[in-house]
């Protein structure tokens, strides 16, 4: 799972990439291999099932707080884009290529109405605008892929299928044949090529729409002109997902929790003070209550990740197991590994995304909540925790 931090500059996507990329407590490795410079951990947040069986979970990755569970996954803060990015502006091609590999991207988009498109400060700027200029941003990022090599690939698919190339050439952007093929059969599109640049646009689009879906960070929710801008956005997009969330209330609390300052469990909707504050302190701390807490619930950050991951992109959590009683590893680690699959997700899913031979030796699993013996098209549910049986 990559969820990309998309925006213009200053609009607050380092912000919220370090606050959601700061964990409040030690954090011994991550299940991911590869990190690049501009990438980092943030977490998912579940009920931890270790409460409903009177546990305390030992977790292999990430960690777990008051029976919340934060599951790892990979965030990658993209710099800013500005209009005409996708024609190199500001190096925006290289940034936009950082996004590849993105399963869903997070628009931070300053809804204070601060920062113009370029990243100036300004006032009353209509943050809708936004919402369009990035879109299209990224629309003719993918249009621009598919053009470098047109010509090349109509002349290939002379010889196999305009899908078959296409598939080729998207398969870096994550997109199945599949896709493709709907979207030209949705837009009605010649399956022989010879496309005009409008149907091209339109064509990537949709497969934008499908590969990297945006849901809306409205960012800077702690300054007075938000509320009533994040109101006039939801109405002007009611299909769109906009989060309201303030990255440097998140950010701040989660450092004062880490210097043991406050308690506080990422995406609650309050803190408790510790430690001894000092004046300057305490009015942030108040400050963020009184403007963000109250009146939003949350810093809205947890909040961004959560829907993008299992609203969204409708993902689970489920937690394979060796010792069925004990729910733990063959070491006795209890629930150590909480994985995230898409909802639907078979026993034999869940098998091979520990391990292809785990996979392939798969001769059924056992549901440790029920007891129920399950097969490999048994469909899992959120929160599963499952025993992999295989053959030796
Ligand atoms: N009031 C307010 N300011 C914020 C918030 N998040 C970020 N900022 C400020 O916005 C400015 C730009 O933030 P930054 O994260 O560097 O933006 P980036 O250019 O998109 O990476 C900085 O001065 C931040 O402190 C927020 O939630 N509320
Ligand atoms: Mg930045």
């Amino acid at each position: 799972m990559l969820i990309g931090l998309v925006g213009k500059p200053n609009s607050g996507k380092s912000t919220f990439f370090k606050a959601c990329t700061l964990a409040e407590v030690s954090i011994a490795n991550y299940p991911f291999t590869t990190i690049e410079a501009n990438q980092g951990v943030g977490f998912v947040k579940v009920k931890c099932p270790e409460t409903q069986f009177g546990k305390k979970c030992q977790p292999n990755h990430g960690f777990c707080l008051e029976g919340k569970r934060f599951v790892p996954v990979k965030i990658i803060d993209v710099a800013g884009l500005v209009p005409e990015a996708h024609k190199g502006k500001g190096r925006g091609n290289q940034f936009l290529d950082d996004l590849r590999e993105a399963d869903i991207l997070i628009h931070i988009l300053d809804a204070s109405g601060r920062t113009d498109e370029k990243g100036q400060p300004t006032q009353n700027y209509p943050i809708d605008k936004d919402v369009e200029f990035l879109e299209t941003e990224i629309d003719l990022w993918i249009k621009g892929i598919l053009e470098r090599n047109w010509k090349n690939l109509e002349r290939k698919a002379k010889q196999t299928s305009l899908i078959k190339e296409l598939a080729e050439q998207l398969s870096g952007l994550k997109i199945k044949e599949d896709d493709i093929k709907k979207a030209i059969k949705n837009l009605s599109l010649n399956e022989k090529g010879s496309w005009t640049d409008s149907e091209l646009f339109e064509f990537a689009k949709k497969i934008r729409q499908k590969s990297k879906p945006i849901i809306i960070a409205a960012n800077k929710s702690d300054l007075p002109e938000s509320t009533e801008n994040i109101k006039k956005l939801k109405k002007k997009f009611p299909d769109l997902l906009i989060v309201p969330c303030s990255a440097d209330s998140e950010l701040a609390l989660r450092e004062a929790a880490k210097s043991e300052i406050i308690d506080y469990v990422p995406g609650e909707s309050d803190f408790k003070i510790e430690g001894k504050l000092n004046e300057r302190q305490k009015k942030a701390l108040e400050k963020i209550k009184k403007n963000v807490l109250e009146r939003y619930k949350s810093t809205g950050i947890q909040n961004c990740l959560n829907q993008a991951v299992f609203d969204f992109l409708k993902y689970m959590i489920v937690y394979p197991v060796e010792n069925e009683n004990h729910l733990s590893d063959s070491k006795g680690k209890i629930l150590p590994d909480a994985i995230l699959l898409p909802e639907n997700s078979t026993a034999l899913d869940l098998a091979f995304s520990i391990h292809t031979d785990i996979g392939n030796r798969f001769i059924g699993a056992i549901d440790c909540k029920t007891r129920r013996k399950l097969g490999k098209e048994s469909t899992l549910k959120k929160g599963d925790i499952i025993k992999i049986l295989t053959k030796k």
